[in-house]
């Protein structure tokens, strides 16, 4: 199945370029949006069925499953705060569940990646001829999973540099507020470029000479932050030094499942940052500077 992307409106181009989100209504048929189920249902049997995520060392070459619940549990009673929406105590019923490099070894990452409309979507956002296929991740918070994710830019965990790079990031269910919505500070992608974060809290991860990011979840009207409700078919895609970040999963009906998928247009090259985690996949054949095409960042528009 290999479809050709609506034409984006100059509105939603308009968008994206100035406030560094913008939320593609119906921007996937149905097709593609089973698809998106068959991908997340396949992490949650993955989850279920491994007996140590919490403890297994991601390996090169594999997608990598983190028990994000049990990480937050592990920071706070290491005494590092944990940001959750409603029960302080920790998430009820369900799990964070989170995978790296899905792309690896999931069939239906694979298809969304290389053949799904969201390469040409790219394409006309970036004003690009050429797109890059990057690293994907997925987000589960099942029902209960109250854990926030912490507002955090994307560039500082990733090996690219340039200003045509964006996550694609679209759910399996509807979600809102409640359930784990999304939400950006619209004009961010012109902020500086801030440390990143462990996720659950907003505590930095490692220590790079980065700054950090001033208590946005504690001061939230001080900043112009747009949430969106969202169904499935809809993308919401941001430039990767937008801030942005979720609240925790407080239904208990609910369930919140999504895809975040990457992609770089002609202007982004290869630059290692040192704050970038070990998981961000590394082409050993390219240097900071070149050219992103490669087996590891293989262009996906225009398809060949
Ligand atoms: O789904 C989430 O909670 C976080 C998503 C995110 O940070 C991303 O797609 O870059």
């Amino acid at each position: 199945m290999s479809e050709r992307a609506r034409a984006l409106t100059s509105e939603e181009i308009e968008t994206y370029r100035r406030d560094g989100v913008v939320c593609l209504r119906d921007a996937l048929s149905d097709d593609w949006v089973a698809v998106v189920k068959e991908a997340v249902n396949d992490a949650e049997r993955r989850y279920t069925e491994s007996s140590d995520v919490a403890s297994a060392e991601p390996t090169l070459g594999a997608s990598h499953l983190h028990a994000m619940s049990q990480l937050g549990e592990m920071l706070e009673s290491m005494g590092s705060k944990v940001l959750r929406d409603g029960d302080a105590s920790g998430d009820t019923e369900g799990q964070f569940i989170l995978v790296n490099n899905a792309v690896l070894d999931f069939p239906a990452v694979q298809h969304l990646a290389f053949e799904s409309p969201l390469g040409e979507m790219a394409a006309q956002l970036f004003g690009a001829d050429k797109v890059n296929f990057l690293f994907d991740q997925m987000f589960i918070k099942q029902p209960g999973a109250n854990t926030r994710t912490a507002f955090h830019q994307d560039w500082g965990y990733f090996h690219v540099d340039g200003e045509q790079v964006a996550s694609f990031w679209t759910a399996a269910e509807p979600v809102a507020t409640a359930n784990g919505g999304m939400g950006y500070v619209r004009g961010s992608h012109r902020w500086d470029l801030h440390s990143p974060n462990v996720f659950v809290g907003q505590a930095p991860m490692g220590d790079h000479g980065l700054p950090t990011l001033p208590d946005i979840e504690g001061h939230e009207d001080d900043y112009d932050i747009v949430y969106f409700d969202v169904e499935p078919g809809d993308v919401i895609v941001h430039d990767y030094r937008t801030v942005h970040g979720s609240r925790g999963n407080t239904s208990l009906s609910s369930t919140r499942r999504a895809v975040s998928l990457r992609f770089a247009g002609d202007d982004a090259s290869v630059l290692h940052r040192p704050s970038a985690p070990a998981e961000f996949p590394v082409d050993p054949n390219l240097r900071d500077g070149d050219p992103l095409d490669s087996t590891t960042y293989p262009v996906v528009w225009p398809r060949s």
